[in-house]
């Protein structure tokens, strides 16, 4: 029953996820490809109808920011790269590798505010 339960509310929030899904900026194409090369070190891993995730997520699609997304729900592989590396099973978690060194962040929040400061377009 509570699977069920949990099911449509997923539903439901890809739904309105979906039906309001956020405008991407739009960069220079030479400025998206520096951000492009940026965002190749960025891994968030998550799960497809989990609101935490959708709200990175949204953060990512209205901020045009292509970070590989990995199915820790789904995806064996990806389940116990998370654990490994992390340190627990938790969504969203974003693995930054930067300057051959990696780490892993936790809370929606602080993910959504790390990518805000770090690629957000500022109005001039
Ligand atoms: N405060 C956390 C909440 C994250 C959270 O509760 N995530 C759930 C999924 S929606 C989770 O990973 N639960 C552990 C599990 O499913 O094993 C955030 O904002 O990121």
């Amino acid at each position: 029953m509570l699977s069920v339960i949990r099911g449509a509310l997923g539903a439901l929030i890809l739904f309105f996820n979906w039906v309001f899904t956020p405008k991407g900026v739009k960069r220079e194409t030479e400025i998206q490809a520096q951000v492009d090369a940026q965002t190749a070190n960025l891994t968030l891993y998550q799960y497809k109808a989990c609101p935490f995730c959708v709200k990175v997520r949204r953060t990512m699609k209205r901020n045009t920011l292509d970070i590989e997304t990995r199915d820790a729900k789904r995806c064996d592989n990806a389940r116990d790269e998370l654990v490994e590396g992390g340190g627990k099973l938790k969504v969203p978690c974003l693995r930054i590798e930067e300057d051959g060194k990696v780490s892993w962040m936790y809370e929606s929040s602080d993910i959504i505010n790390y990518l805000e400061d770090r690629f957000a377009v500022k109005a001039t």
